[in-house]
């Protein structure tokens, strides 16, 4: 970065106040613009604006765009917005904040992307590099954004990151060592124009790759399979069932083969990861971390002490016989699918909140099988309704407290009630942490 040039940061959420504080900390020329009112910040905005950060907030100005030499934007800024339209037309420089953080260190990154799973694989990798004595930063779009990391000045050796498909629309020269593509299923149909411009957009994840990079992908899942002959790293499969893939699940063990590592067993005995999907992020970790030169010893060890998230098929309390899961995380069709599928018992399925526009028709196998009921709730609730009711039970309610009601009375022992809507939160909630601890919250005052 030249000194006088000046830069204009769109969005102050978490990304965005990241980037200002980490470029005011080296006497950069800054402004910033989001189109929160300031009396919503409550006083979050005080530090940068001391350190001489310009603001404009409130609303975004076309100036404030084409007067800047380059602009980082957040994950959330949608990209046809006018102010970026027109900036674009007259070649200023657009990257996100993984793009413009990235260019700023110069260590080796693990980078995990995929519609489901990333969170708890990113975490898992992690977990395996600590336990084999290295020293990474696990961040991303899993909460503390790579900006952060680098203004508080802590040390690492690896920076392991997820990575969202807002991320890499805006990451053109982002490239990492080694990426992980988990799956890709129908989500954030709002933002993209069709399921094809999302897959591209998880796809490029591998664009700058080089031969000497790897590749980590589902031999099970179809795009990612379909697509891995474009990508230019090596490729390396992971699967259930491919007996011709790098890790595989057999009986009780992963059995994991990475040339130049040698093969070993993972054994899945003690993990506390429920579920088919756990398997595959599994699967996913211990091929990145073995490419990152992890011994078997330390995955295993990783596997072992690892407890997963909450919201995240998270198990909440037997009651009468009834065990109450929440999977308030899973806001797309794709993780509920994921999720049922780790049940061999009968499942009654909260589902419902914020629609995202996807199809919810890939339910209904899994619910075939197990599905005892659907209680549909929220803003989608209508849609979801029409689309799942005679094909399998299902009734509609005004809310998750309603269909909580419902679904605790028609349970019986051994039945399983799971809150993994498919949705969004933000027609009811401040966020799918917040629906999930309601949710916990009345599965824990159940008398
Ligand atoms: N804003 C504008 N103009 C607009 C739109 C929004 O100014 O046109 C402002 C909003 O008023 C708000 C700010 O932009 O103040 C929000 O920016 P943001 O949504 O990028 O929020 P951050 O706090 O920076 O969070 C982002 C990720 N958010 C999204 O991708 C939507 C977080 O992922 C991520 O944890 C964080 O960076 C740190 O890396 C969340 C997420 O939902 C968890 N991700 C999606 C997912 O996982 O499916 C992609």
């Amino acid at each position: 970065m030249q000194s006088g040039e000046k830069t204009l940061v769109v969005g102050l959420g978490k990304s965005g106040m990241a980037v200002c504080a980490l470029l005011l900390s080296r006497g950069a020329a800054v402004a910033a613009t989001d189109l929160r009112a300031r009396s919503e910040f409550n006083g979050a905005l005080n530090d940068i604006e001391d350190a001489g950060c310009s603001l404009r907030v409130g609303s975004h100005r076309i100036e404030d765009f084409v007067n800047a030499d380059r602009i980082v934007v957040s994950p959330g800024i949608p990209l046809d917005i006018e102010p970026l339209r027109e900036a674009r037309s007259r070649g200023i420089a657009i990257m996100g904040e993984l793009e413009w953080s990235w260019r700023q260190v110069s260590l080796p990154v693990i980078a995990v992307t995929g519609t489901n799973g990333k969170t708890t694989t990113t975490a898992l990798i992690g977990e395996m590099l600590k336990q084999a004595g290295r020293k990474p930063f696990v961040g991303g779009n899993i909460g503390t954004p790579l900006s952060q990391w680098i203004f508080s000045g802590e040390q690492a050796d690896t920076l392991v990151l997820e990575v969202s498909s807002f991320q890499l629309d805006t990451a053109d020269t982002f490239r990492p060592d080694i990426g992980v593509l988990l799956n890709v299923t129908e989500d954030h149909l709002d933002r993209y124009e069709n399921f094809k411009a999302y897959t591209d957009s998880k796809m490029s994840l591998f664009r700058r790759q080089n031969c000497e990079n790897f590749a980590v992908i589902s031999a099970d899942d179809p795009i990612g399979k379909n697509r891995s002959r474009q990508i230019p790293g090596k490729v390396l499969y992971f699967s259930h069932s491919d007996p011709v893939s790098n890790a595989r699940v057999d009986g009780p063990v992963i059995k994991v083969e990475v040339p130049g590592t040698g093969n070993f067993e993972i054994s899945l005995e003690k993990t506390r990861l429920p579920g088919l999907h756990n398997r595959e992020n599994i699967m996913a970790a211990s091929l990145a971390a073995a490419c990152a030169g992890v011994r078997a010893e330390a995955i295993q060890a990783a596997v072992d002490g690892f407890d997963g998230f909450a919201h995240r098929v998270q198990w909440v309390r037997n009651w009468k016989g009834i065990d109450f899961y929440d999977d308030s995380k899973a806001t797309n069709v794709g993780a509920v699918v994921k999720a049922l599928e780790g049940f061999d018992r009968p499942v009654l399925l909260l589902l419902g909140g914020r629609d995202k526009l996807g199809a919810y028709e890939p339910l209904l196998a899994p619910l075939a099988s197990r599905g005892k009921g659907v209680f549909v709730f929220g803003e989608a609730g209508p849609r979801i309704y029409a689309e799942l009711s005679g094909k399998v039970p299902a009734a509609l309610y005004p809310d998750l407290g309603s269909a909580f009601r419902a679904a605790v009375s028609g349970a019986s022992p051994g039945d399983v009630v799971l809150l993994s809507p498919a949705c969004a939160s933000f027609d009811q909630y401040q966020s799918y942490a917040h629906r999930g601890d309601h949710f916990k919250k009345m599965a824990t005052e159940l008398v």
